[in-house]
């Protein structure tokens, strides 16, 4: 019988971290995530798995390479997913330093972790690479073979991240590899980044929660995919006889406002665009009475970046024919539809969690319950 494969995950709150634990707690694996100590909770996402066997979580920190060596050398790991970064890109121009040192000197932290462990012939690695290497993009659609231009500080410190494990597979023969990820996302994406910021607006405007979204760069194109697709693919990318790197996309490309315009049609409004760039507006054309006729949409500079990557397209013909991964199974249809559910009864269900609060508070008041 073969022995238990153990993984480690950096990142394992975040949305891929979350569905990556439960891919490989189903294949069988031991999984290990590291969180990090924090006075707020946000463990949300991983909450589920909290307490099932073969899934440990520990803490330590990609800006602290003590704790990293130490835990490397306790789980001893076969698997290494490091997805641990600051990932939004218009923070990254606030907090350029703190990006850096998390998602450039992050992953050289970790690859020393694993030599310092001798770890290099047991140990595989995926780092998680982005499309926004890509940055002011030199050739559309973009593959492995395509020059990176990075236009933020969040790509240019993920560009230090990639070149590391390139430089450590070739220096130290290391199972090194990055999984070069376009936009993904899903009911489980943070609520600032656009589609889910998008889907819940939606939701919430056509429950009568909230009056208006604003937006920055209506006209910016990504490919948008379903996140709990691609976590199979970093699994897949350290399955194979030898190191490499792959683009990971679905090969079709939509504007913000394609993706707008069909959350708030999942939502039950037709949204009708006017104007032109800041004075751009999504006026509502048919819905709910009450909306007919009102701006639900505008632009604001606030949400605009100081470089903005706006042609983002994959191209994944190498991991459709090398890893036989299906880039179409979730379509772009389909992950606004199941994203703009989930916000929908999301935004119901925090409405009836209010309302027994409030209930709450007055019986409290009244002495009726104790
Ligand atoms: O949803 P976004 O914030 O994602 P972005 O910048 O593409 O980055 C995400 O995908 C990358 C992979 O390509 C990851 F590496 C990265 O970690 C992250 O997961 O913005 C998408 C586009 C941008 O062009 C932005 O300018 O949407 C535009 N946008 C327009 N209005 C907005 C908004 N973005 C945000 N976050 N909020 C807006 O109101």
């Amino acid at each position: 019988m073969s022995e238990k494969k153990i993984a480690l995950i950096t990142g394992v709150t975040g949305q891929d971290g979350s569905y990556l634990s439960e891919f490989l707690l189903a294949k069988g694996y031991e999984v290990h995530g590291v969180i990090r100590r924090s006075s707020v909770d946000y463990r949300e996402r991983i909450a589920h798995l909290e307490g099932i066997k073969n899934f440990h979580l520990h803490y330590a920190d990609m800006t602290d390479s003590m704790s990293l060596v130490k835990l490397l050398g306790i789980v001893k790991p076969n698997e290494i997913y490091n997805l641990a970064a600051q990932s939004h890109v218009q923070v990254s121009f606030d907090s350029p330093e703190y990006t850096a040192d998390v998602d450039a000197v992050g992953v050289l932290r970790i690859l020393e972790a694993v030599r310092t462990n001798h770890l290099e012939s047991h140990c595989r690695i995926y780092q998680a690479s982005t499309s926004e290497l890509y940055g002011k993009v030199e050739q559309v659609p973009q593959n492995e073979e395509t020059p990176f231009h990075p236009y933020s500080p969040y790509a240019i410190a993920k560009l230090y991240g990639y070149w590391i494990i390139k430089e450590y597979r070739e220096a130290y023969n290391m199972f090194c590899c990055s999984g070069i990820l376009f936009n993904h996302e899903s009911e489980r994406r943070g609520e600032t980044f656009v589609t889910r910021k998008i889907t819940l607006a939606a939701a919430r405007i056509a429950q009568g929660k909230q009056e208006k979204l604003y937006l920055g760069n209506l006209s910016s194109l990504r490919d948008w995919g379903y996140a709990k697709d691609y976590v199979e693919c970093m699994w897949l990318i350290l399955q194979q006889d030898k190191p490499d790197d792959f683009v990971i996309a679905t090969g079709v490309q939509h504007s913000v406002k394609e993706f707008a315009t069909l959350a708030f049609k999942a939502a039950g409004i037709t949204l009708r665009f006017e104007g032109e760039g800041i004075n751009e507006k999504g006026i509502c054309a048919e819905g709910p009475a009450q909306l007919l006729g009102k701006t639900l949409v505008e632009v604001s500079e606030d949400f605009y970046r100081p470089t903005d990557v706006v042609n983002l397209w994959g191209d994944p013909s190498k991991a459709r024919r090398i890893l036989g991964w299906n880039p179409q199974k979730t379509t772009f249809e389909q992950l606004v539809s199941l994203m703009v559910k989930h916000d929908m009864e999301k935004v119901a269900a925090d409405h009836v969690t209010s309302v027994m609060r409030t209930n709450l508070a007055e019986y409290l008041e009244k002495g009726i319950v104790k």
